[in-house]
């Protein structure tokens, strides 16, 4: 699946359009074709009517499937689709898959969202061409009990996708359960799954994931990578190696090694051993946080006595 886009990225100087439709087998007028669609998408490509074309800069604030898979450097595992703008990924995803019957699994990402979320309708910001606002639509057939293992999947995936970005570790990155990515005690990343189920199946897994990349977010303990790194980040390439990482990691579930990740991402939990609150929506329970249980759960030792939760916010 060359294409003059990759073919372009790949010889990094001036080539001929001879030689690219010659390589690719396609005419020169379709060569031609593909060049304005690139610049309609904001690619700068120097043209000389003698030598051809040379790619000079690329467009930063928007995904484009294509880059992402030349990043991958393979075909991708899941369809990647990229809006401009939308309310929700989350939403437009369900939208995709209950309106217009989707069935396969694919990632949708926006350059903007106008009315993102959080959970239990809270907001979440974003700005538009500088963050990473995207849902993961992961098609499958499973028992709802398994729900907790694609959450932490999709943290790990991307725990471990900025951890690459900046590899001095000179920061502190933690999870806070279950699923947001803290920074230096800021929030980087937040992660809200949702799913369509038929009885007690899980038929779709969507993991909608915001991800604080080259902005100054405006909100209160909250942190981009370009703040914490100094530098930008390429966010077509972070999104390659977030899609690889999900692959690797549902790969493991897939092969029942999900033990490996399950550690991994336990290993990684923020405030173990504090002195913390919990938000359960109905009780703010204060404690030490001592445990995480085999299915996700977290320990609180409150007043002497140990307690269970499977959901709520904690506040540290
Ligand atoms: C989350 O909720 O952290 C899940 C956020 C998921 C966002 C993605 S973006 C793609 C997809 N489409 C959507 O519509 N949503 C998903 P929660 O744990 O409820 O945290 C929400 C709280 O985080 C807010 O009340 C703010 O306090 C804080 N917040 C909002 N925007 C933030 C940001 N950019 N960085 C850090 N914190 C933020």
């Amino acid at each position: 699946m060359l294409n003059v886009m990759h073919y372009l990225l790949k010889a990094k100087k001036e080539v001929s359009g001879e030689e690219i439709a010659g390589a690719l087998n396609i005419s020169r007028t379709a060569v031609w074709k593909q060049i304005n669609q690139m610049k309609k998408m904001g690619f700068i490509i120097h043209a000389t009517h003698k030598a051809g074309y040379e790619l000079i800069g690329f467009p930063k604030e928007r995904i484009i499937p294509g880059l992402v898979e030349f990043y991958y450097g393979k075909l991708p595992p899941f369809e990647i689709i990229s809006l401009e703008s939308v309310d929700s990924t989350n939403n437009y995803a369900k939208k995709l898959i209950v309106d217009h019957s989707k069935t396969n699994s694919f990632i949708l990402t926006s350059d903007e969202q106008t009315l993102g979320r959080g959970r239990m309708s809270r907001k979440w910001e974003s700005e538009k061409g500088k963050d990473l606002t995207f849902t993961f639509n992961y098609c499958l057939d499973q028992d709802v009990n398994e729900y907790y293992k694609f959450t932490i999947i999709a943290a790990m995936a991307v725990f471990y996708s900025i951890k690459s970005v900046q590899v001095e570790e000179n920061y502190e990155l933690k999870i806070k359960w279950p699923n947001d990515i803290y920074l230096n005690k800021k929030k980087i990343c937040g992660i809200l799954s949702e799913m369509i189920t038929e009885g007690l199946r899980i038929k779709n897994m969507l993991i909608g994931i915001g991800i604080n990349v080259n902005s100054d977010p405006a909100v209160e303990r909250a942190i981009s990578m370009k703040q914490a790194f100094g530098k930008e980040t390429d966010r077509n390439s972070l999104l390659a190696l977030i899609i690889s990482n999900l692959d690797k990691y549902l790969n493991l579930y897939t092969s029942r090694n999900f033990e490996a990740v399950f550690q991994l991402w336990k290993s990684n939990l923020g405030w173990i051993g504090d002195e913390i609150r919990i938000d359960t929506g109905k009780e703010k329970i204060s404690g030490i946080f001592k445990d995480i249980y085999p299915d996700g759960a977290i320990v609180i030792v409150a007043n002497g006595i140990e307690r269970v939760f499977y959901s709520g916010d904690l506040l540290t």
